[in-house]
């Protein structure tokens, strides 16, 4: 039952398990045992486990537990039509073979740090909810953050019902597959009329707090960025006995173009990847029919960015006439530059700042977070964790305990200051 947003805490919320103990629960969920690395992709069993995980975790502490339309789960503390709620949370999904880190860090952290306030005894002032954003990194439908994009409309169901995954499986079908209604997904502006501020807690994604010697930081903003398939059309043919003359092979062209990717970028001070590639057929002996491949590319503003891409299409265009490939070029997703609520982000560097009086570094980055594309909706701010070798979706990605530790208090810190 909803319990008052004002007051102490009702008796039902208590502190859960410990960080060590969600932390180790969640460890062997969608690991690979050769590289170490994660695939919790949207909607499949890892998925699943790592949604169930949340849904003890919620209702293990007496929580309100709900699934929302769009299938992001939410853990209540205070009735969520109070208002003016205050949210955090992030994400349990994975890239291919991606790290322990990135996602359940904020989610681990998030329980632990209402956990923190139950012990210090914090009196909520207004609603406390955590989250759990669904398919965040986009590795199965190409798209990143669905869930929070479907809720704040920036994907529209049309658009969300043509997704599909590299087996022709559309997102609706993937959904129900998982038990949940794809009929009901849609924007949700009620929800998020009632969120007053969502604070992600995230691991860094770069080296920036090592250089600075600091455990946590804010964030500022996130680059724009987007993906791109690049689609070349050649002529299957033998490789034994087609003369290379007589060649239309899409696997030159996507290679020089691969090539014109890490030169515009370095021109233009930004990055570019072209990180997956699908091959027809695949035979070993067979010149390739079609190559696909997909670029992932963000600057730190917009028109760099535009002049990055434009470059390398006109380059891809080049190559291909020079093979006589044909080439499409598909714009898959687009985030625009985010720049987060200053006034959170001040409120956030005054709390964290207030004991100790030094000054919490505030740092931009290139990678992309639902607070990013609720931004646009509500007042948004991130949390970073140190992450010494600044590796991330890779199975090396890391951060020392006592960072995460540091991390769990200050996001208590922000909690208490916010919501108490
Ligand atoms: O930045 C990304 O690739 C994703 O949104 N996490
Ligand atoms: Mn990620
Ligand atoms: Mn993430
Ligand atoms: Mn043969």
């Amino acid at each position: 039952a909803p319990v008052g947003a004002a007051g102490p805490p009702p008796a039902a919320a208590r502190p859960g398990s410990s960080f060590h103990e969600m932390w180790r629960e969640l460890l062997p969920i969608g690991r690979d045992a050769d590289s170490g690395g994660y695939r919790r992709h949207a909607w499949t069993g890892p998925d699943a486990e790592c949604r169930a995980w949340f849904e003890a975790q919620a209702v293990g502490r007496g929580l309100g537990y709900e699934v929302d339309r769009n299938g992001n789960q939410w853990a209540w503390l205070g009735d969520p039509a109070a208002g003016d709620a205050v949210v955090t949370g992030s994400h349990l999904d994975s890239v291919p073979d991606g790290g322990a880190f990135d996602g359940p860090l904020g989610v681990v952290s998030s329980f632990a740090a209402l956990d923190e306030l139950l012990r210090r005894g914090a009196r909520f002032a207004k609603p406390l909810a955590i989250v759990n954003f669904g398919d965040e990194e986009g590795a199965r439908f190409g798209l990143a953050c669905v869930g929070s994009r479907l809720t704040s409309g920036a994907l529209t169901v049309e658009d969300a019902h043509r997704l599909t995954d590299g087996d022709g499986v559309s997102l609706p079908r993937a959904m129900a597959a998982a038990g949940y209604d794809p009929e009901a997904i849609g924007p949700d502006p009620e929800r998020l009329a009632g969120i007053g501020a969502f604070v992600e807690l995230h691991v860094e994604q770069g080296r920036a707090l090592d250089l600075s010697g600091d455990r946590v930081g804010i964030a500022s903003a996130i680059w724009p960025h987007g993906r791109w398939r690049f689609d070349f059309r050649g002529e299957a043919n033998h490789a034994g006995t087609t003369r290379l003359a007589d060649r239309h092979d899409p696997m030159l062209s996507y290679a020089e173009t691969v090539l014109a990717a890490r030169r515009e970028a370095e021109l233009a001070g930004a990055v570019a990847t072209f990180g997956k590639i699908a091959v027809d057929p695949g035979g070993v002996n067979a010149i390739p029919s079609r190559v696909r491949g997909w670029l992932d590319s963000r600057a730190a503003d917009q028109e760099t960015l535009d002049t990055v891409v434009g470059g390398i299409r006109k380059a891809a265009r080049e190559y291909a006439d020079a093979h006589g490939v044909d080439l499409d070029v598909v714009r898959e997703s687009f985030t625009p530059v985010v720049e987060f609520d200053h006034a959170l982000r001040d409120e956030l560097g005054r709390i964290l700042g207030r004991d100790t009086g030094l000054t919490v570094p505030v740092l931009g980055t290139g990678a992309g977070h639902d607070a990013g594309i609720l931004s646009g909706s509500i007042p948004t701010a991130m949390l970073f964790v140190r992450n010494p070798t600044g590796v991330s979706h890779s199975p090396a990605e890391f951060a020392a305990e006592d960072d995460c530790v540091a991390g769990v208090g200050a996001l208590a810190d922000v909690l208490e200051g916010l919501a108490c």
